[in-house]
């Protein structure tokens, strides 16, 4: 991690410090980059385009109401790496920060180039996050594709992006202390790839109850005697047809995959940001979604 300052709007600069402090021995599969992906989903994916609340402006989570969220919970380590990058480049707002270093992690992990842009900005108090309900919006990991057709088509997605946005599951873990669910998708969780499709449609997955009642499915990789899981939502996309044709291109076609990933991903950093044609932010002072600090 360098310490020396930056000028507003250098990003690269930002972008060097987020690849600096990626590398994490100590922790998980020793890598951050997993959960500042899904710190980035989850401060964009509040988006409601009924009401043109929620999305990625803000950088809610800071607060109760939303950082407190149930689906939020473990996303403080991801805020917690990021905070000496906020210490060095002031300047940046933390939701282009959290945007832009899961947009980093892709990229680093193998993944494809993310379009990202600057410019958002941040919630100076929880206000908007109250009167709007900018909490419960996230999908509930437990429900099938009736849920996530609602809550993604809330953002604006269609089918097949949806499916795009579920391969982001090749990154990381389930927590038995965060979410409940516990252990990876995938045998090399922190490199980007179509590994997630593949699995999910070519193995046998079996139900299991853990200790504490929640139920995944899982498959016991003997080569690397590894558990592997699906989550139950995972699951619903190979039991819902119009979803598991792309489960399976995406399996098969990992170009595919990466060139729509990228697109569908760099589309859900924008939710609830509107810009001119020079790429500024125009809603910063829309009293719905976004709010100018
Ligand atoms: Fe996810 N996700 N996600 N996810 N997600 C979890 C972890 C990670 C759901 C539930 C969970 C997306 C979609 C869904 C990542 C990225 C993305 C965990 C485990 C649960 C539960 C949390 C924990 O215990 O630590 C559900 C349900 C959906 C859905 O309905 C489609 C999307 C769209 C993305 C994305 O980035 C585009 C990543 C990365 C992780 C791994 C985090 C980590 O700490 O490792």
């Amino acid at each position: 991690m360098s310490t020396s300052k930056s000028q507003k709007g250098d990003f690269d600069a930002v972008r060097a410090d987020i690849k600096a402090l990626l590398k994490q021995p100590e922790y998980d599969d020793g890598s951050a980059g997993p959960v500042l992906v899904r710190l980035a989903w989850h401060s964009s994916g509040t988006y409601d385009i009924n009401t043109d609340t929620g999305g990625s402006n803000g950088a809610g989570m800071r607060y109760e109401y939303e950082g407190g969220d149930p689906a939020n919970a473990g996303l403080q380590h991801a805020r917690v790496f990021l905070e000496p990058v906020k210490a060095v480049h002031p300047w940046i707002t933390y939701s282009d920060l959290w945007t832009l270093a899961g947009a980093v992690a892709i990229e680093e992990a193998g993944g494809p180039k993310i379009k990202w842009q600057g410019g958002r900005t941040d919630y100076v108090d929880d206000t908007k996050i109250l009167k709007h309900k900018i909490a419960g919006r996230l999908p509930d990991a437990t429900q099938g594709a009736d849920h996530l057709r609602k809550v993604f088509y809330r953002m604006g997605f269609n089918d097949q992006e949806i499916v795009a946005l579920s391969g982001a599951h090749t990154l990381g873990r389930c927590h038995a202390d965060r979410s409940g669910f516990e252990g990876p998708w995938v045998n090399n969780p922190t490199r980007f790839s179509n590994q997630y499709f593949k699995l999910l449609s070519t193995l046998e997955w079996k139900p299991k109850t853990l200790p504490s009642g929640v139920k995944q499915f899982v498959y016991y990789d003997e080569d690397t005697e590894t558990e592997l899981m699906m989550l139950p939502t995972d699951m619903s996309l190979l039991a819902d047809p119009k979803f598991a044709v792309w489960v399976r291109k995406y399996g098969a076609d990992k170009e595919l995959f990466f060139e729509h990933f990228a697109d569908v991903f760099s589309r859900l950093m924008e939710l609830g940001i509107q810009r001119d044609a020079n790429g500024n932010i125009t809603n910063t002072d829309n009293q719905l979604g976004g709010y100018i600090s």
